[in-house]
């Protein structure tokens, strides 16, 4: 939504402040849910949903089947992940 509409009228302004919220969701991690340290497919689609396997194999840097913090952050550095 443009910031310009934001500024304009009431109940959009608490739309936006909404919208503003709930930004900090898109940061979020996904749920480590095996407690292996790092997120296999099936945990970041918790997150991503759309994630394919392709994607996961790039993100997935030194291929061993999960992203660890350090290769989850190499992937939002280059815009593969919000
Ligand atoms: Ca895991
Ligand atoms: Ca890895």
């Amino acid at each position: 939504m443009p910031r310009s509409l934001c500024r304009r009228t009431t109940p959009l302004a608490a739309a936006c402040a909404l919208a503003l919220a709930a930004l900090p969701a898109l940061a979020a991690d996904p749920q480590d849910r095996n407690g292996d340290g790092g997120f296999n497919l099936a945990e970041m689609r918790t997150l991503w949903p759309d994630l394919g396997e392709d994607a996961f194999a790039v993100i997935d840097a030194n291929g061993d089947g999960r992203v660890d913090a350090e290769e989850l952050a190499a992937a939002r550095a280059v815009g593969l992940l919000p």
